[in-house]
């Protein structure tokens, strides 16, 4: 059966843990030939590994996104070793803590600089390449964080509403040249990324604030990376050749109440 990425030279940023982990693993199954961008060397390379055991092809690329010059070594090397990128899936991110009160301006400054400007320098190195190539397709990393206010994530419920503003802009402005854009919003997915904000949540108890998170979920539990390496499949691929500046949510129902 043919893959729904066969050909395509696919970047995912973020790519040695958690949801880009699963998103790299799931895009070489369907045929692409992936570059693990992570900021941690040894992330990406068991990444790569993970895809290269099993028959698919990968290189593992380290970089710091929010450094130009990184990313834009980074994309040269993905050019000269795999060929030129047909999908970007924007997934690098962190998270916050605290309130417009609480919050310091390092937090503010740290999630402006990795989840906004981080998305726009690697979108503007690929969408180069992608508009140089016959187009392409770019899966930037939302939020449910941007669509509601989240207790205590004033800085990134702003970054992520940006990376949703920054989407639809690209949209518009990249049509031309046949690269498609758009945003899933996922609903909290039990990764690295957000046990400590689990934690906080719950007063210190993990298992505390875990429930009290999967109580504000409608299906009863929080995502999976798989769940939302799915929905980055399908709008990185053709089947959604007539979706772009859409913001998709994957919430198991957050946002619906
Ligand atoms: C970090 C991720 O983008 C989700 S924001 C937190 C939402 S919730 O689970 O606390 O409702």
């Amino acid at each position: 059966m043919p893959g729904r990425l066969d050909g395509k030279v696919a970047v995912v940023t973020g790519g040695g843990s958690g949801i880009g982990r699963a998103a790299a693993v799931l895009f070489s199954a369907e045929g692409a030939a992936v570059a693990v961008l992570d900021r941690v060397a040894e992330a990406a390379q068991e990444t790569a590994e993970t895809i290269l055991a099993a028959g698919g092809q990968a290189i593992a690329v380290t970089a710091d996104i929010v450094a130009a010059d990184d990313v834009r070594a980074a994309f040269e090397r993905v050019d000269t070793e795999l060929g030129p990128v047909g999908v970007l899936y924007n997934n690098a991110g962190v998270n916050s803590s605290g309130s417009i009160l609480t919050s310091t301006e390092e937090d503010w400054d740290r999630c402006m600089a990795v989840n906004v400007k981080g998305t726009y320098l690697c979108s503007a190195a690929a969408a180069r390449s992608m508009a140089d190539n016959g187009g392409g397709s770019i899966v930037n990393q939302g939020s449910v964080a941007a669509l509601v206010g989240i207790a205590n994530f004033a800085a990134y419920c702003a970054s992520k509403g940006a990376v949703v503003a920054l989407t639809k802009s690209m949209a518009v402005d990249l049509a031309g040249s046949g690269i498609r854009v758009n945003v899933i919003c996922p609903g909290t997915v039990f990764t690295t990324l957000m046990r400590p904000m689990l934690a906080a949540r719950g007063g210190g108890d993990e298992e505390k604030g875990l429930a009290m998170t999967v109580a504000k979920y409608p299906i009863g539990r929080l995502g999976t990376p798989e769940d939302i390496a799915r929905v980055a499949l399908f709008l990185a691929s053709d089947d959604s050749a007539f979706m772009t500046g859409s913001v998709v949510t994957s919430d198991g129902g957050m946002t619906a109440q």
